[in-house]
């Protein structure tokens, strides 16, 4: 079978819904480090709207230690195909990628960030791509910054890719880049902006205080469920589509983009694409994070113990969907500071009603991975509100207590641990206690948190549940 191309769209079925421009009149104005399926699927579908208008704003892909999305961009023109799996299904074809750029290519990459056409850098390289310690500051201690640190010339790790790409600029007198982080963490671009000039000021404390005082680095929350492009499902889009498209991706049709308002003289027109431009970000930040992200990951490790392996059979088990509800109402939303324009009950039922659909096979699994750096954003920054305002955790500490039995699960059966800390994690949850083990953790759990009685006896007592086969107690919480 030939690959999807070009010279392919012509004979494409006629219900895919082709590019509005032509794909090989785009020109490179983004570079995006981390082109997995979540930026795939998201940014560039807003990018696609705004190259119809104008073909300044393609997109090129930087993978830094994966080539596997690179190549096959590179093999089929930039273009793939976007699956929307939902009650209304549909397929459309995106051409937003100018460019791709792998491992080794560091000489092109360092050419584009310094070239003034190139107006933004977007990230989505997950939490643990920004080498961060666990009080979100850079993690000098991280053998990437390490190396960066003594090597600026040559970097390894994203942040020390765009503090050199800025470092170029500022030599040549241009303007800067602005700076999109895409990640799911709590006030992302400012912990982007503290990263890249701690960094910087080991480099030169001129630059540094140039990417302080010049660099726009806007916080933002995004939003699509977008589950892993397993083989099943390729195989399935090239049945469709009648050729094959090793970067296919799939989603909800739901999609959402809030950025903070940030300066960019003749930059593209993302409102017009349908990004939310706004001067308070974090309350949608924060809703988002703690109600959406902490209900997945609870569900993720709650659901993997009852043996369920979706988010859909999840919260279709009335036990834990019932449990999932109350924790996202009366737990989470609850606690939430008021943020103009959004109900967040509201949103609450919105998001629980995006996990039912039925279209989507989203894995437990998959969510489970890197517990220790999604965590705190998800479930723990919620703790700490409720303890702070005197209020009860018991029903906050199960899918903690879960986390802990997951992990302890996982490291008996000598099975992988898909995260940074995977080896002292499964070192501390199979230990004779590994409630305060894990909860000793300090990249984790602030102490703060793990001695705060409140908390840790209700963890710990939840973890015994958990591994004595008590699940259905603590779900009627
Ligand atoms: C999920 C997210 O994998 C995960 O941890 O919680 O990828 C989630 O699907 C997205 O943030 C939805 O926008």
């Amino acid at each position: 079978m030939t690959s999807l191309s070009r010279a392919a769209l012509a004979s494409l079925p006629a219900a895919v819904t082709r590019p509005g421009h032509d794909p090989a009149a785009i020109r490179t104005g983004v570079v995006h480090f981390g082109p997995g399926a979540f930026h795939r699927a998201h940014q560039t579908a807003y990018f696609d709207r705004v190259l119809d208008g104008d073909p300044r704003w393609g997109i090129a892909a930087v993978s830094l230690r994966s080539a596997g999305t690179v190549d096959a961009l590179k093999a089929q023109d930039g273009l793939y195909t976007l699956a929307i799996i939902d009650r209304e299904p549909a397929t459309r074809i995106i051409a937003a990628h100018s460019d791709a750029i792998g491992p080794g290519e560091g000489t092109r990459l360092r050419t584009l960030l310094a070239d003034p056409t190139v107006k933004l850098a977007t990230s989505t390289v997950t939490e643990k791509g920004y080498c961060l310690a666990a009080d979100g500051s850079l993690d000098f201690n991280h053998p990437d910054i390490v190396h960066d640190r003594a090597r600026p010339g040559e970097p390894a790790s994203v942040i020390g890719w765009i503090v050199s790409g800025l470092a170029d600029r500022r030599a040549a007198r241009a303007a800067p880049f602005a700076m999109l982080c895409c990640d799911n963490m709590t006030g992302n671009g400012g912990k982007l902006r503290a990263a890249c000039v701690a960094l910087a000021r080991e480099w030169d404390a001129g630059l540094a205080d140039w990417i302080a005082g010049e660099v726009a680095f806007p916080d933002s929350m995004v939003d699509s469920i977008t589950p892993a492009s397993d083989p099943a499902f390729l195989a399935k889009m090239a049945g469709e589509l009648g050729v094959e498209d090793q970067a296919a991706v799939q989603r909800e049709r739901f999609t959402q983009w809030v950025l903070q308002r940030f300066d960019l003289a003749d930059g593209p027109d993302l409102a017009g694409a349908g990004v939310t431009l706004t001067n308070d970000v974090q309350g949608y930040e924060q809703a988002k994070l703690r109600i959406l992200n902490g209900a997945h990951s609870s569900l993720a490790y709650i659901g993997l113990a009852l043996g369920h392996e979706t988010v859909f059979e999840a919260v279709s088990d009335p036990a834990l969907g019932g449990f999932a509800g109350r924790l996202m109402h009366e737990d989470i939303a609850q606690s939430l500071k008021p943020v103009e324009g959004l109900d967040v009950q509201g949103y609450a039922d919105a998001v629980f009603d995006r996990f039912r659909n039925p279209a989507i096979r989203h894995l437990l699994s998959q969510i489970a991975w890197d517990g220790s750096q999604k965590l705190p954003y998800r479930l723990l920054d919620t703790v700490r509100d409720k303890l702070a305002a005197g209020e009860d955790v018991a029903r906050l500490a199960v899918p903690v207590a879960a986390w802990i039995a997951f992990l302890n699960r996982k490291a008996k059966a000598g099975e992988t641990i898909t995260d940074p800390l995977a080896e002292v994690l499964a070192g501390a949850a199979s230990s004779g206690d590994p409630a305060a083990a894990v909860l000793a953790l300090r990249q984790v759990f602030p102490a703060q948190l793990a001695e705060d009685a409140r908390f840790r006896d209700a963890v710990t007592a939840a973890v015994t549940a958990f591994l004595d086969g008590r699940e259905a107690e603590l779900l009627a919480r």
